[in-house]
């Protein structure tokens, strides 16, 4: 059992008393809906889901189980490269709908990005979502961004928090030296599964372990305690 009541087993979230949501259900029907190159019922059944659910509870247990799936499919053969790249368009829209004014307000600000060579940033989409919804700024920077260039503006106005996240440890080893100053400029997090405990550590960033919603959780909830801790 979950600690919101749902069913890790049967996949069913439960919401409020007795409002089953049955999340397996919901990824089956759009892994469907994209295997058939259907972009309408794709987008109903993601209506559908965050009319559920709380959009956090969406992102984290229907859109990044989804993606993590759609790769599975396409590594094993089950999705073509095209089935693939539909889904990523059709999920990439919505999410990009669900960010529309996320660099408004006057909470703390996040920089998110991709180190040079990565494609890919929709992991980066539900983290600055949930980032937003808890009063932070973002500034999204997406794919194959220079880290010389976030150097440059870090040093004359550090954001509170950069955040890069690749899927290959490479693409954060070729620019050790440039994340190592970039470190010393802003406190940076790296995240994705190229991104190490060993790594972070080295260049003196900070690990984002876990899924982008439960890592973006728990960076808003780090920085509201230092806050009651540190009055300004
Ligand atoms: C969509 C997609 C693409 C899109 C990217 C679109 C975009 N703008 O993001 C496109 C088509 C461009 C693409 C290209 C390629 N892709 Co691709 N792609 C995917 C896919 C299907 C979904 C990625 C995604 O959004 N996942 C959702 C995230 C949240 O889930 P996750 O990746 O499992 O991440 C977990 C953690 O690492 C963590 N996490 C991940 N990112 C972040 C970020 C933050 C901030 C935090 C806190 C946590 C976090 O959260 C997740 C849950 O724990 C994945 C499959 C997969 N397993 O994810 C493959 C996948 C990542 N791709 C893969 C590959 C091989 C490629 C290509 C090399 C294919 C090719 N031959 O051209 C290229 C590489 C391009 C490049 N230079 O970067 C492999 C990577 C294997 C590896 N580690 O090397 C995967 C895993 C597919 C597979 N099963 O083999 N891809």
């Amino acid at each position: 059992m979950r600690r919101d009541g749902g069913d890790e087993l049967t996949g069913t979230a439960m919401l409020g008393a007795d409002l089953p949501v049955d999340v397996l259900a919901l990824r089956a029907e759009l892994t469907d809906a994209f295997r058939h190159l259907d972009e309408g019922r794709a987008e109903d059944v993601l209506d559908q889901c965050f009319d559920a659910m709380p959009l956090e509870d969406a992102l984290r247990d229907v859109v990044v189980p989804l993606m993590h799936g759609v790769g599975d499919d396409w590594a094993s053969g089950a999705f073509s490269v095209a089935q693939e790249h539909f889904a990523t368009h059709v999920v990439r829209g919505r999410l990009t709908m669900l960010s529309r004014g996320w660099s408004r307000g006057d909470g703390p600000v996040a920089w998110l990005a991709c180190p040079p060579g990565e494609l890919h940033d929709l992991p980066l989409f539900p983290f600055g979502i949930v980032l937003h919804q808890r009063g932070w700024r973002i500034r999204f920077f997406g794919a194959h961004t220079p880290v010389h260039d976030l150097l440059a503006v870090a040093r004359v106005s550090p954001p509170d928090l950069v955040v890069l996240a690749a899927t290959t440890p490479h693409r954060f080893a070729a620019r050790r030296w440039e994340l190592t100053l970039l470190a010393q400029a802003a406190p940076l997090a790296v995240a994705g599964e190229g991104a190490t405990w060993h790594f972070a550590e080295a260049v003196g960033a900070e690990l984002l372990a876990g899924d982008p919603v439960t890592a973006a959780q728990g960076v808003a909830l780090r920085r509201s305690r230092s806050a009651v801790e540190e009055p300004a």
